[in-house]
């Protein structure tokens, strides 16, 4: 797919979308936000992808919004603005495949949002994470009051968002915002390693597994563990359970 401001391509079993609009740090402005969310439904639907990874050109993953975009908006026009935008990323989110982030650098406001909405998050050592729109007299807009706190706990959530302050990576590494630090130039290459290690597992149950774990952080235990039994009957349905296991026993490889 031909897009202005990001870049699709597909790897394989993996679908690789680069945000790409390097003199503006990769900020989303309403024309990025719909190219996202038109990438992410087509891999979403390609029957050959599983796996999508998301990174950056240049020195930035995403540095937020587009600060020159929204600095005239009506009330009404940021309500607007932040819907859409909570809706590419719940898109990102909810997609049936798992969604890596390839932190490769500046991950700011809505940046450090879209890195929430990722399944996986790996960063460069050299990248920065943060919520800095106080320092613009607004808060975040795209979920990540939200996803933040869920992640890496209310205190530290409050402590980025109220500050503005940035975290380099070692300590989004500590405070589990990020699962794994690399040096820059290996970045792609672990995420795309990653990216064809799940791609390689039985896909009904990597979707399952994806969809309950999402659903059960919204829900009481009682009904996550429903909803666990529901998908766990599901992969026995599908004929997948039966093809892993028969393969595990007859000592081969699963033919998915
Ligand atoms: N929007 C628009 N342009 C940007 C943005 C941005 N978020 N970030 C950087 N740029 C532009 C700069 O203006 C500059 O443009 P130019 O070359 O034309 O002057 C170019 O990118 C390069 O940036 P810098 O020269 O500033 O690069 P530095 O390496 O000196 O600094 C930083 C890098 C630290 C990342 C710096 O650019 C910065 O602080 N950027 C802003 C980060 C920020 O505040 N992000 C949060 C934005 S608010 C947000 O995301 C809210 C999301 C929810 C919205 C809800 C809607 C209502």
């Amino acid at each position: 797919m031909e897009f202005k401001n990001i870049i699709v391509e597909i790897n394989e079993k993996v679908g690789v979308v680069k945000m790409n609009r390097p003199d503006a740090l990769n900020a989303l402005n309403t024309e990025t936000l719909w190219e996202l969310s038109k990438a992410i439904s087509h891999l979403s639907e390609s029957n050959g992808v599983r796996v999508i990874v998301i990174t950056g050109e240049g020195k930035a993953f995403v540095a937020g919004a587009d600060i020159a975009e929204m600095k005239d908006m009506s009330g009404d026009q940021a309500r607007e603005f932040s819907k859409s935008g909570q809706k590419v990323f719940d898109l990102i989110a909810r997609t049936e495949k798992p969604v890596i982030a390839a932190v490769n650098g500046f991950a700011l406001g809505g940046g450090c949002e879209l890195v929430l909405a990722c399944d996986i998050r790996i960063a460069s050592e050299k990248a920065k994470l943060g919520q800095p729109e106080v320092n613009l007299g607004v808060i975040p807009g795209f979920a990540g009051t939200q996803r933040l706190s869920r992640l890496v706990g209310v205190a530290k959530a409050k402590e980025m968002i109220l500050t503005g302050d940035m975290v380099d990576a070692q300590t989004a590494l500590s405070i589990g915002l990020v699962n794994q630090v690399v040096p820059a130039d290996q970045l792609m290459d672990v995420c795309m390693e990653l990216a064809n290690k799940i791609a390689s597992k039985g896909p009904v149950a990597v979707k399952l597994a994806k969809r309950v774990i999402n659903e059960g952080i919204e829900a009481r235990l009682d009904e996550g563990s429903a909803y666990e039994t529901r998908d766990f009957a599901e992969c026995f349905a599908t004929g997948e359970a039966k093809e892993g296991m028969s393969a595990f026993l007859e000592k081969r490889k699963p033919n998915w």
